[in-house]
């Protein structure tokens, strides 16, 4: 495959049921961006096994995945999807990034203190994994010398760690590296908890009515955006306000997201109207979107053949082109070639 066009690199780790947390932080925007960027889409299994949780089904995940960004409108002619695991050159330049990636700059990673403080209120060791996997996702995103990639703002400070190893790897060895711009929107790039606005909606979240589930059956959308926590005003007054009204803009950010309506258009509309009509409008509007995604979802779940032909030939272009820049960085650093 020949890359013609600017470079967009994006990836989910299928460490349980996406949300549409994820949905609207990234998968929504991969199709149209197929137009205008050469795409690569990774399932990022490698990833999850940070999670390390024993009912994880992570081969059931990472087809499910797959699934959904076919369902989302990823096209396998236009664009490479892959399995992370599928392309070792991507562990292969995560060693290398290691020696280029100081303890000291991961240990100031966001996601991992807020996701050890987890793990330590649960009484559980933190894996090696969990503290580095910031620099395998830097050698996902250099590997193909991505130019953009698409993430939510929760990932933007690990696209930074990329730009700071590429800098410091280029500063010793010359233009080696392309240095990723992360694209991040104005709304829906922190789709917030629904019972805990302050906290990111995950999929690990042990308390499922914080977290709307792309594959979640209508009748519990709808209840869990009734319960969802908005605040105390009286008369409720419907305005976007993310400090000091955390709960309504977070459903005004998934309603504009969902009904691709800007949001200043969006408020004029809902203007003079109550907090329950708001939610009335937000669980229509989800549940239509999410009825049309799950039937095309099934579609392609039902079909393995196909699912493992595109892991396939998705694999094949990813590690050819993933080989080029990694015999590049092997001859920069004086790796011997292999003997054929
Ligand atoms: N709540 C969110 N709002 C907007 N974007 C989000 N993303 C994740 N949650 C939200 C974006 O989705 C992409 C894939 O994320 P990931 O699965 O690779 O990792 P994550 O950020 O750790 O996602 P989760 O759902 O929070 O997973 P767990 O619970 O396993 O850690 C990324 O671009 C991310 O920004």
């Amino acid at each position: 495959m020949l890359f013609l066009k600017p470079i967009l690199f994006s990836a989910v780790q299928p460490s349980g049921n996406l949300t549409i947390g994820n949905y609207i932080g990234t998968m929504r925007h991969w199709s149209i961006m197929q137009k205008k960027y050469d795409c690569l889409y990774c399932i990022a299994d490698l990833h999850a096994l940070t999670a390390q949780e024993k009912n994880m089904c992570l081969s059931k995940n990472t087809l499910d995945t797959l699934s959904f960004y076919l369902a989302c409108g990823v096209d396998p002619k236009k664009s490479i999807i892959f399995i992370q695991s599928h392309v070792y050159q991507h562990s292969q330049l995560s060693w290398i990034l290691n020696c280029f990636s100081q303890f000291s700059e991961l240990l100031r990673m966001t996601q991992f203190k807020v996701k050890r403080n987890v793990e330590k209120n649960h009484v559980k060791q933190t894996n090696l994994g969990l503290f580095n996997y910031p620099v395998l996702m830097a050698a996902d995103i250099l590997l193909y010398q991505t130019n953009f990639v698409p993430v939510g703002k929760d990932q933007k400070q690990h696209v930074e760690l990329t730009r700071n190893i590429a800098n410091r790897f280029n500063s010793i060895y010359g233009n080696i590296f392309k240095l990723p711009k992360p694209l991040i929107h104005q709304y829906g790039s922190k789709i917030m908890s629904l019972l805990e606005p302050q906290k990111k909606m995950s999929k690990s979240d042990t308390n499922k009515n914080n977290v709307i589930f792309l594959l979640d059956d209508i009748k519990s959308v709808s209840l869990k955006i009734k319960h969802a926590v908005t605040d105390s005003e009286r008369p409720s007054k419907i305005d976007y306000n993310i400090e000091n009204k955390p709960g309504i803009s977070n459903l005004l950010e998934i309603l504009s997201a969902i009904s691709n309506k800007d949001m200043n258009i969006l408020l004029k509309e809902l203007d003079g109207m109550m907090y329950r009509e708001l939610k009335n409008i937000v669980s229509d509007c989800l549940s239509k979107f999410l009825s049309k995604l799950q039937r095309s979802y099934y579609d392609y779940r039902n079909d393995e053949c196909y699912l493992k032909k595109v892991a396939h030939e998705g694999a094949m272009k990813a590690r050819l082109k993933s080989e080029e820049t990694l015999k590049i960085i092997h001859s920069t650093l004086g790796l011997v070639p292999y003997f054929k």
